[in-house]
């Protein structure tokens, strides 16, 4: 007889399941409005972790959790922000794939975000199942009467077979910080670039398209973005991952973030003014 389990409030996630018929479909936790899957052609293609934990309280280890206002250390909290272990509202869901299949949620500053970060602000973040692929469009208001200055980023972390065999275009000829060697600056010469080792990588002024190859079963990830003008690269590799109580020892050959953002310059909005950017995830045919 199936057993019921009770689960205490805290533990209970909600979450939005989104499915356009056969082709993909999605679900998007309220906590963080962090996307934890996305099956596109029959296939999962985020990474989370087993060990994430999922208590409404910690950041989810995987899937495409939301950054912002910070991305990285900083002096007013836990590092990259409190967005994504906040609750987010559900503002719309369309269901009819004649139209749009997508998912919109929001986060407004309260009591709890100016207590952190006294500024005014309102994101909209729409999850939306095309036919190909997947979009999310992501915008912030200063609804405040003072500037607002800000870094955000999407974090993503797809899934892969084996990270040896993992490359990532688009990345030849730029500069990039390398928070592994103190946070020196470099210049990329790879066409393909491959990943060995503990990388943590914020490559700068990236084109808006780079392709992830060899993901699963040899699948070729396209992520295109608009207005993100940086891109993370990161894998803990081994000894870090080993440090990561919600992240399984060898899951680091199992995974890559590839991160869409603006993080090395900060964005600054005047009252009433609007950030836009968006990523885009399909599976090259
Ligand atoms: O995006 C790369 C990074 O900034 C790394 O430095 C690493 O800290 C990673 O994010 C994960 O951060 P988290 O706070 O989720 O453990």
């Amino acid at each position: 007889m199936a057993s019921l389990k009770f689960v205490p409030k805290e533990e209970r996630q909600e979450q939005v399941v989104l499915a356009r018929q056969l082709e993909s479909s999605a679900n998007v936790q309220l906590h963080g409005a962090t996307v934890t899957s996305l099956t596109l052609n029959g296939c999962d293609r985020l990474f989370v972790s087993e060990k994430a934990v999922f208590n409404n309280k910690k950041a989810i280890r995987g899937g495409i959790p939301v950054i912002f206002p910070q991305f990285g250390p900083w002096d007013l909290g836990a590092q990259h922000g409190f967005a994504r272990t906040t609750p987010w509202v559900l503002t719309d869901k369309q269901t009819d794939p004649k139209k749009e299949v997508l998912c919109t949620f929001e986060l407004e500053d309260d009591l709890e975000t100016r207590s952190i970060w006294n500024h005014k602000f309102k994101i909209k973040y729409t999850v939306a199942l095309k036919k190909k692929n997947a979009v999310f469009d992501f915008s912030v208001t200063n609804t405040g009467l003072a500037k607002l200055e800000f870094t955000c980023l999407l974090h993503t972390y797809f899934r892969v077979d084996d990270i040896a065999n993992v490359s990532i275009t688009g990345l030849n000829g730029l500069e990039y910080v390398d928070k592994v060697r103190g946070g020196a600056t470099f210049t990329e010469d790879r066409d393909l670039v491959t990943v060995g080792e503990n990388y943590d990588r914020v490559y700068q002024q990236t084109p808006n398209k780079h392709e992830i190859r060899n993901t699963i079963d040899g699948a070729t990830i396209i992520l295109e973005k608009n207005n993100f003008p940086d891109t993370v690269v990161w894998n803990p590799w081994a000894e870090k991952a080993k440090q990561m109580s919600d992240f399984g020892d060898d899951e680091y050959t199992k995974m890559i973030c590839v991160e869409a953002g603006h993080v090395s310059t900060p964005v600054t909005l005047q009252p009433e003014q609007t950030f836009f950017a968006s990523q885009s995830i399909a599976v090259k045919s």
